[in-house]
């Protein structure tokens, strides 16, 4: 039984780790009066300096907790990298509860398989937004761009507490919206991310500079790839589609860098693998040409060993 139910309260939400968006959710949580609880691994307290997109400033104090926090939480929101995602669940499996709702937040495709076969009862969602952050320091959040959020179920088992959770998640990173097939705006954001991240992490410039007129036929050749696998997972659309989506996000986030450019920069792994990886992957199902998103990957693969 969800433990609000038992209690009688509202929800509980658990957001698993300290990044970007884990820290913009948690400062959504804590203007918004939500009960919630940020999964760390070292459980350490953390004073959160917050700057806004009007430049006014926050500080508050995160309440932080260990995996058995989980156990404690109705709500799981799970925004880690892509990779991360299976061990988190492999490590918090026991304190995860058949009833409590599991959401998953980050760049690229390719965990909701995986998290469905390790969670097979629990309601499942995943979500998508273009927010825009960064944090300068470990205990800084400087927000950049106010986005929009697209929700939808995977899996809705138990129907208890579904409004409730829905308006709660609503409202953390405004406007967002809902889908009865979430994977269309899935594959719409991996498309904008399989465009500008490897690019702009491969030529070290900005979004914004991706609108130069040298980048396009390689952004067209890539949404093209994109475009025949969606087609052949049944979905209607054109190629012209994905192209303005993405020239929609280079000028929306022109200052900022990306978070691959930031990885390669910084040595860390990037997300080549769930983002141009998984396009690379589909492809090879339906037996359909993908030679500019798998040179992508090569590229961005050897980097991440020559860094
Ligand atoms: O999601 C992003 C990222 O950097 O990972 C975009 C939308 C490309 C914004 O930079």
């Amino acid at each position: 039984m969800p433990l609000s139910t038992k209690l009688n309260q509202p929800s509980k939400i658990a957001i698993i780790g300290n990044g970007v968006i884990g820290n913009l959710l948690a400062f959504r949580c804590h203007q918004l009066s939500y009960n919630y609880v940020v999964v760390t691994r070292d459980n350490q307290k953390i004073e959160l300096d917050v700057s806004d997109i009007d430049n006014r400033q926050y500080r508050f104090h995160l309440p932080v907790g260990s995996l058995n926090s989980v156990a404690e939480s109705d709500i799981i929101i799970i925004p880690i990298k892509a990779y991360q995602v299976a061990d988190f669940i492999e490590q918090a499996h026991s304190y995860i509860k058949p009833w409590q709702t599991i959401v998953l937040l980050h760049n690229g495709m390719g965990t909701i398989e995986r998290v469905r076969q390790q969670l097979p009862h629990n309601n499942l969602l995943a979500a998508t937004t273009t927010y825009g952050a960064f944090k300068p320091q470990v205990d800084q959040l400087a927000i950049k761009g106010c986005g929009e959020t697209q929700l939808g179920w995977i899996q809705c088992n138990v129907a208890d507490h579904k409004v409730e959770i829905q308006n709660m998640l609503s409202a953390l990173l405004p406007p967002s919206h809902w889908h009865t097939d979430i994977l269309f705006p899935l594959w719409i954001k991996l498309a904008i991310n399989a465009a500008i991240n490897p690019l702009s992490a491969l030529y070290k410039v900005k979004n914004g500079e991706l609108a130069q007129a040298k980048y396009q036929i390689q952004i067209a050749a890539i949404c093209d790839e994109i475009t025949l696998i969606m087609q052949h997972l049944g979905f209607e659309l054109e190629s012209d589609r994905l192209i303005n989506a993405v020239k929609q996000v280079i000028q929306q986030t022109r200052d900022n860098y990306s978070s691959m450019n930031r990885d390669l920069q910084a040595k860390r792994k990037t997300e080549i693998n769930f983002i141009n990886g998984y396009i690379v992957e589909q492809a090879a199902r339906f037996n359909l040409p993908c030679p500019v998103n798998l040179a992508l990957c090569r590229e961005i693969r050897q980097r991440e060993v020559s860094t």
